[in-house]
């Protein structure tokens, strides 16, 4: 029973995208009926399918990406999709992932990208990762996220020094707390319809959270889109320390907790466009001039930029400030994408003041 309705929703939501003439998803562009019809079928070794994986892209068509990995597993049993989505969407030939690498973090070859203090509101670099013994959103049970979050936690208590801080389940915390933490970009909300037409909402609130140190410097998101968002971040232009933070953060909770990896593939995340280092490197930047410029978009694509409005990916832009980031997390190292970040945004700068 339960097999033949997930058959008709697969084929369903297929034909949905196929009648989505103007959708330009990735997923739309690798999903071809060959590939549809060998998967439809298919189960992750966490009961997960095919329509688990691409109901978010089928239901909005205007997705960038459009598929999400309904469990680890899905990197495998669903592979001919997904490898194609992810050389495209990383610009790699082949799905080659080095080891995990964060260069020397007391010899960066960057500091303050700003030292003015004029252009960069604030510097961000995130992380995420999965629980190797546990599926992604589409296939959770409230009981799974609970434990979940229950792991997490202890591993974030954990933390010592600079990063020792405090857990605040969303269950629970006020209005009025949630909407000052939101606004100040520490905390996530439930408003991305990508994310919860992909199950990303299920149970909500119930096992997400947010821990974060005293200086508010070093947050871990647990259960949004992914099991653990490490996140560091800063007012400033300061990337050396913002980074050196994070790498600190994460050599640390690799001691209490295993997580998803594959071989050529590195660390494994919900959306395949965070696979790999699943590292986000970004500034908040005011660039009332450059932003307007024409080829705005080509400099962005020339340095593997991508630029997102500051309220998260899917906003627009407020007074000029742009969230600015490395578009590539796989088919290089850690320390390569944050350099890759760093070059463009000195580019950006550097055209922002001679405009
Ligand atoms: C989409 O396909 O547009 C959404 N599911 C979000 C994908 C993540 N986007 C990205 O470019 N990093």
């Amino acid at each position: 029973q339960t097999n033949s309705y997930a058959m008709s929703e697969a084929a369903d939501l297929f034909k949905a995208l196929q009648d989505a003439k103007d959708c330009k998803s990735l997923l739309k562009k690798h999903l071809t009926q060959e590939r549809f019809d060998k998967l439809k079928d298919l189960k992750s070794k966490f009961g997960g399918t095919l329509a688990d994986c691409i109901r978010s892209g089928c239901k909005n068509p205007d997705s960038g990406v459009g598929i999400y990995a309904c469990d680890p597993d899905a990197y495998t049993t669903f592979a001919e999709v997904l490898d194609a989505v992810i050389m495209d969407y990383h610009k790699i030939e082949k799905v080659a992932h080095p080891q995990p690498s964060f260069g020397d973090v007391n010899n960066l070859g960057f500091g303050d990208l700003d030292p003015s203090g004029e252009l960069i509101v604030s510097t961000r670099v995130r992380v995420g990762r999965s629980h190797a013994s546990y599926g992604f959103p589409p296939v959770l049970t409230k009981e799974d996220r609970v434990n979940m979050e229950k792991a997490s936690v202890e591993a974030l208590q954990s933390l010592e020094g600079e990063l020792h801080g405090q857990y605040f389940p969303l269950d629970g915390m006020t209005p009025e707390t949630q909407q000052k933490l939101t606004a100040d970009h520490f905390l996530f909300n439930d408003s991305d319809r990508f994310l919860k037409a992909a199950s990303g909402y299920d149970d909500w609130p119930t096992g997400r959270g947010i821990y974060f140190n005293q200086d508010k410097t070093f947050l871990c998101w647990v259960n949004e889109e992914d099991h653990l968002r490490l996140i560091s971040m800063q007012k400033g232009g300061n990337l050396a320390e913002v980074y050196r933070r994070l790498v600190k953060a994460i050599e640390q909770m690799e001691k209490k907790l295993t997580f998803a990896k594959k071989e050529n593939m590195g660390y494994l995340t919900f959306c395949p466009s965070n696979l790999g280092t699943t590292m986000r490197a970004s500034v908040h930047i005011k660039i009332p001039k450059v932003s307007q410029m024409p080829d705005f978009k080509d400099v962005c694509d020339r340095y593997n930029l991508q630029a997102r409005g500051i309220h998260g990916e899917h906003t627009e832009s407020v007074g000029g400030v742009y969230d600015i980031s490395n578009k590539r997390r796989m088919g290089l190292t850690e320390f390569e994408a944050v350099t890759e970040m760093m070059r463009g945004v000195n580019e950006i700068i550097r055209l922002e003041k001679s405009a």
